[in-house]
């Protein structure tokens, strides 16, 4: 009843006869050295995109939460709804147009050069309904950009090039493996085929995850060429087979519960917890609340992984086997105490959408879109929305055993529909995208700050002048 499908989809077969990728040339101008959030202390870069097409970047006041409109961009496409990026070259970015169409250009490579975004590579995930991207964190000379298709039933992962070039739609010279999957689940509006929701690495670089809303599991991959990885890719050879991945078991949730995205967290030592999202934004690791040292011991190196499931409305804790790659579930909690409108027979149609984990381990938050009683059985679009109580929930994690407690709280979103919402690696500031109803009502972007002593939050900027937005990231943050 479960399957994948391996395909190849060699784009280069033109030049040569063979499917080596070429090395294309690029002539782009030297831009200066990229400021980010991991310099600037006064100013932290915030992107976001969704549905009316705009892709803008912000700058917040890390000292009040106040947002500036840098620039915008309209040049992603109708709906630029996930963007990723080089963690070591933040200026390269990658932003999906989720409206587009498997044969459409559904993905653009930007470049920044501190004042405007620059679109110099539209070019294709080969998914229909590219819902989210993820430039690989693998520790390799290959870099490799993941890809999900909501409406593909599949994921892709694409070789880049020495310029981190896609190299597909302009110059026909790509490699892109694509992975296509079988099943279904119980909620026959939601889950009528595989609806892979997102495609993310484990903070090691090694297996690759795919939570699956419509077949009930986490496909799980590791590249298939990890071992050999290093030697590749030097001296301008390419090799497009360092992003081949291949299937391991995949991990299975409660039918109907709709995986939709996930986080990882590592904890470190003695120094007190990093999230390795933090560590990868070259910050030293932060040490708010060190931990005693019986737990530091206990818990470091440890890397532990929270699933949201949309339909089933849970976050599911597991700990993380850096051998084999496999989730073992520990933990398993509903995202609100107060379901629909205080209804709290409605626990599970809460509609989470996003997990966060603060960097020092210590609190969890998922944003909830309280979906009203007619949603659980027909789709988003087809309804209305219940909107009031539209949340971030918050949790307590415990440092040695990575299980978390709660809600302990829920806070406003600042909207409604929060279909994204993203932790800053400082540990201060939560960026919420609220799409609103369908009708556009209750639409806009938030900024909330943490309080990091207890983790309670407030709401310190709502823009509400703000169409359909469903990406809200701090850029070079995670
Ligand atoms: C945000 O910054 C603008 C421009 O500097 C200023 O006019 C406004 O009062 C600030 N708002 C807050 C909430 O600090
Ligand atoms: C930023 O400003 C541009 C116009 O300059 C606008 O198109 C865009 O929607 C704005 N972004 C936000 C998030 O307000
Ligand atoms: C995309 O292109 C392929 C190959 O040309 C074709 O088989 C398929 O029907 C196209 N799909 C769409 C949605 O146009
Ligand atoms: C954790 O990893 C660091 C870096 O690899 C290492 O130095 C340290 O000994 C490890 N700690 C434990 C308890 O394994
Ligand atoms: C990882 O899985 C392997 C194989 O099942 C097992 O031998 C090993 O003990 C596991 N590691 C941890 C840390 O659980
Ligand atoms: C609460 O939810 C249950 C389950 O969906 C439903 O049967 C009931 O009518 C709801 N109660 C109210 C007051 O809406
Ligand atoms: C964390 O879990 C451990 C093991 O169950 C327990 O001993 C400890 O009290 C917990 N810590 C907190 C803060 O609850
Ligand atoms: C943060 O929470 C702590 C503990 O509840 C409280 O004592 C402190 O006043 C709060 N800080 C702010 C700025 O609200
Ligand atoms: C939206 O509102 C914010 C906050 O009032 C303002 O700074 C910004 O310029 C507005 N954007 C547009 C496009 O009007
Ligand atoms: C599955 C896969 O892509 N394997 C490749 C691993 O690397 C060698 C050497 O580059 C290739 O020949 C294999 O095809």
């Amino acid at each position: 009843m479960f399957g994948i499908t391996v395909s190849f989809v060699v784009l280069c077969l033109a030049l040569s006869g063979h499917a080596q990728p070429i090395n294309v040339k690029e002539t782009l101008p030297h831009h200066a050295p990229f400021q980010t959030a991991t310099t600037h202390l006064s100013s932290y870069l915030l992107l976001t995109g969704g549905y009316s097409g705009d892709l803008s970047v912000l700058s917040i006041d890390s000292t009040t939460g106040n947002l500036t409109n840098l620039t915008s961009t309209r040049q992603a496409g109708a709906g630029p709804s996930w963007a990723s990026w080089n963690p070591s070259d933040v200026s390269k970015l990658y932003v999906v147009n989720d409206n587009a169409g498997a044969n459409a250009t559904n993905l653009h490579r930007f470049t920044w050069d501190g004042a405007k975004l620059r679109d110099v590579e539209p070019g294709r995930s080969e998914l229909e309904g590219t819902v989210h991207t993820r430039y690989s964190r693998r520790k390799s000379a290959a870099s490799c950009l993941l890809s999900a298709g909501y409406g593909a039933k599949a994921v892709s992962s694409q070789a880049l090039d020495q310029q981190q070039s896609l190299r597909n739609a302009k110059t026909s010279a790509g490699v892109t493996y694509k992975y296509s999957f079988s099943g279904k689940g119980p909620n026959t509006a939601r889950q009528d085929q595989s609806r892979p929701h997102e495609i993310i690495d484990s903070p090691d670089g090694k297996f690759v995850y795919v939570p699956d809303l419509g077949a009930d599991r986490v496909h799980v991959f590791r590249y298939a060429n990890s071992t050999t990885s290093d030697a590749v890719g030097q001296n301008g050879k390419q090799d497009g087979s360092q992003c081949a991945l291949e299937a391991l078991a995949p991990i299975k949730t409660a039918a109907g519960d709709g995986p939709r995205h996930m986080a990882f967290f590592t904890a470190t030592d003695q120094t007190g917890s990093r999230n390795s999202n933090a560590k990868r934004g070259g910050r030293a690791p932060l040490s708010l609340h060190p931990m005693g040292t019986t737990a530091a011991a206990a818990a470091a190196n440890k890397t532990y992984a929270y699933l949201v499931t949309e339909l089933g409305g849970t976050i599911r804790s597991f700990t993380y086997n850096s051998t084999t790659g496999q989730l073992s579930l520990i933990g398993l909690a509903q995202t609100t105490r107060t379901g629909i409108q205080g209804n709290s027979t409605e626990l599970a149609n809460v509609a989470p959408s996003e997990p966060m984990i603060s960097p020092d381990g210590r609190f969890v938050y998922v944003a909830n879109r309280h979906l009203p009683h007619a949603a659980k059985q027909s789709s988003r679009a087809a309804t209305g929305r219940g909107g009031q109580d539209d949340s971030i929930a918050l949790f307590s994690r415990n440092l040695t055993t990575g299980l978390l407690t709660g809600p302990l709280a829920q806070y406003s979103s600042g909207g409604r529909n929060p279909r994204h919402a993203s932790l800053h690696s400082d540990g201060k500031w939560i960026a919420v995208a609220n799409q609103g109803d369908d009708d556009g009502t209750g639409a806009s972007l938030a900024v909330l700050r943490v309080n990091v002593t207890s983790g309670a939050l407030e709401e310190v900027q709502r823009w509400d002048n703000i169409t359909s937005p469903a990406f809200a990231g701090w850029w070079g943050s995670s």
